[in-house]
Parts: C-alpha cells; structure tokens; sequence
C-alpha cells in the first residue's frame, strides 16, 4: 500500500454498494471472500447445498442467485446487475482478496461524477500459497491499453496523463481495463446497455465496456489506493461448454470482431484485420442493437478516443501497415501448403520476399528460392529455376474451413 493512500480523506456519505461475484465450479474456499454472489449453473457438489447453508451466516445479507443454465460471465454480469440493489455495484473475480479499505476509494470518484467507472489496483495471490503480493513496483502506475490483435495490454502512465496530477497515489485516466475487477454505477452500467449480450463466455467484454463508456460520455479511471488481490490461475479449470457449439472459429475472435465493428472507425478495423485476416469471414451475428445504441447515447467516434484518450496505443502498438499477402501458400509441383506449425500472428516470413509474375518466394539477401523437397516434405533453398514447380507458390485467401 503506497504510503500516501492513509492520508486521503474520503466523503462520509457513499453509495450503497453490492459487490457481485459471478462464479462457475469455483473453488470453495476461495469463493468464501465474497459478499454477494450470481451463480452460473455450477455442477461441483460442495458448490450446491453446501454454499446454501454456509451463506446463511449472512442473514440475508448475501443473496445467492442460481442461473437455470449456463451463460457465461459476460450475460452473468449482467443479470448480477439487475437483480442488485445498492446504488454502485461492485463486480470482483470469485478468486479475490480485498485489501484494507478497498472500497472508498473506489467510491469516490463515482460519487463526484456518477459516469465514471473506477478500477482497483490488482495485486497477486499465488495459486500454491495464497501469498498475497504487489504486481507492480512500486512507485509505478500503469493503465490498460490494448494492440491491434485486441490483446489486452498495460502500459506506465504516460507524461500528459500523469503531468494532471499531483500525487502518484491520485485515481487517473485509462483507456481499458482488464475486465475482471471495477465499480461503476448501477443505473448508469444499465443505462449504456450493460454488456452487449452478443458476446458469449468471456472476452472482448472489457474493450466493449471501455470503448462505450469513453466514447458516450463517461470515464475510466484506476485508483492507486483501493488495492484488490486476485489468484491468478495455472490453467484454465472449465471449458466453454455448450456455449462455443456450432460456432465456427475462435468464439473470443468472434467476440473482438463484434467490438471492433461497433466501435472502431474504418480505418482502424483495417488494423485489427490486417492481425486477424480470418476474421472477417467470422459470423459475428446481428450487431444493430449497439450500433442504434451508439447513436442513441450520441457516442463519439473512435478517432476522438484515439486522440484524447487512448493516444500511447500508437507509441506502443504503430499503425500497421497492411499485409503484403496472406492466405494459404500452396506448392504448384505438390499442392501441399506451407505450415505455421502453430505460430500466432503477427509471424514472418523473415528475408523472403514474393514475386507475383514468378510465384517464387525468394531470399533477398542470397538470391534463392524457396523449394519444396518432395520426398522429406521440407524446404530448402535452391538456385532459382523458372521451370521448377516445387519453386512456385500460390497465395490465395478464402474463407478458411474449420
Ligand atoms: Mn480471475
């Protein structure tokens, strides 16, 4: 804890809080950090009768809420949302530890401006030894950020947010959060339409809350002083369930792609796919709902919150150029196809270098071509010879088959 948070005065008078925790075969002891809890249809034994009578301790002071089936966190959330009764609510991972004197802190500022949206410092929990410890250094203050490929991302507070404030220890502007931990006010998170119930599971809900609250008006700011510890986990325990079936294609992609399509700008949905090429063969599902949303509130575009709030991204993550080819590189001779052997975009070719009139990939620096060995199926380099069809490759994009 910074020093200088034992000095802040707080107002008296807070808003009602429920802190909502969304769960789903959580571990149990573990989850007993909490104060008010959505369940999402867990199926662990201990998680049932047990957390019934164990609960009861509370007197009605935690309300335990059964999903009928599984949703996910992001629709969980939201329900948590409208069956909460305190003036702010609180949502917090089912893995957390609140440390001394958390909440007012986070009170505050939404207090003072009922739009903004603040967010604890998260600090460790160490899933073998439940050790709590500080992330950051201490002294230092990060926001969250993101690139291109929707990759959520923190970077040092940079000069002209840091310049507006005093002390280190004073709440300040970010342009997204990492989604798990925040307060923001009730009505006005139901206002702004909660999260887009189009999102399935988890992922891409932060940005999406971000970007709506920043370009509609309301603001995001972290607070040094209000520390939250969270176990980050060693695996991930469950599997999307039902939730992902018949769904082509990488659910959180499709989830980015809704996000981007909503809120980016044009030109800054040509970043996310030059990153994410297959993407825009994802059937991201109906997203009129939030674009008439966007024009209800009289959103701002996303070239404003580059400008004015977001403006490190690009110091971090630079405009991208677009991509020279992409798409399957297939082998004239053989029809067999070049193989990233898993490797996650952005991957390159290194000093390769593509010829239209040739198909050859050839490298720049000694000249050669890029060859097909036919019996070992692996690639060397040959001198180039224009009648070698293990030397030619076809670049072609459609939309992939999974
Ligand atoms: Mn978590």
């Amino acid at each position: 804890m910074i020093e200088e948070c034992k000095y802040w005065h707080y107002p008296t008078k807070l808003p009602k809080t429920s802190v909502i925790i969304v769960f789903h075969n959580e571990g149990f002891s573990v989850l007993m950090r909490t104060v008010h809890t959505v369940d999402d249809f867990s199926d662990k034994d201990n998680l049932k009768t047990n957390l019934d009578n164990y609960i009861k301790r509370w007197r009605g002071k935690v309300r335990l809420i059964r999903n009928e089936q599984r949703e996910g966190l992001i629709r969980t959330r939201s329900r948590g949302a409208k069956e909460a009764t305190g003036e702010v609510i609180v949502f917090l991972d089912a893995h957390c530890e609140v440390n001394v004197n958390w909440l007012p802190p986070l009170l505050a500022p939404i207090y003072r401006d009922y739009r903004t949206m603040t967010v604890p410092v998260i600090d460790g929990v160490d899933h073998k030894t439940f050790e709590y410890r500080p992330v950051y250094a201490q002294g230092t203050n990060f926001r969250g950020i993101f690139e291109w490929g929707m990759l959520y991302k923190e970077n040092e507070v940079p000069d002209r947010e840091a310049n507006r404030h005093k002390h280190k220890s004073e709440p300040y502007k970010s342009p997204t959060h990492a989604g798990g931990l925040f307060a923001i006010n009730r009505n006005y998170f139901l206002e702004i339409g909660a999260y887009d119930p189009g999102l399935l599971v988890w992922g891409g809900e932060n940005f999406e809350l971000s970007f709506k609250i920043w370009q509609c008006g309301g603001s995001i700011e972290w607070v040094p002083c209000s520390r939250v510890g969270h176990v980050y986990r060693a695996f991930m325990p469950y599997s999307f369930g039902n939730l992902a079936k018949n769904r082509k294609g990488s659910l959180i992609t499709i989830n980015y792609k809704r996000v981007i399509e909503t809120w980016f700008d044009d030109e800054h949905k040509e970043y996310f796919y030059t990153r994410e090429p297959n993407a825009r063969f994802l059937d991201m599902g109906d997203i009129s709902d939030q674009v008439a949303l966007k024009e209800k509130l009289k959103c701002k575009d996303f070239g404003w919150f580059m400008e004015n709030v977001a403006y490190d991204v690009y110091d971090k993550f630079p405009k991208l150029p677009k991509n020279v080819k992409w798409g399957m590189v297939k082998n004239k001779a053989s029809s067999v196809c070049l193989d990233t052997m898993g490797k996650a975009a952005p991957a390159y070719i290194g000093k390769h270098t593509y010829e239209d009139e040739t198909n050859h990939l050839i490298h720049r620096l000694h000249g050669y071509c890029l060859t097909l060995q036919p019996h070992s199926r692996t690639l060397a380099l040959a001198p180039c010879d224009p009648n070698n069809t293990y030397q030619q490759w076809t670049i072609t994009h459609k939309a992939p088959s999974w």
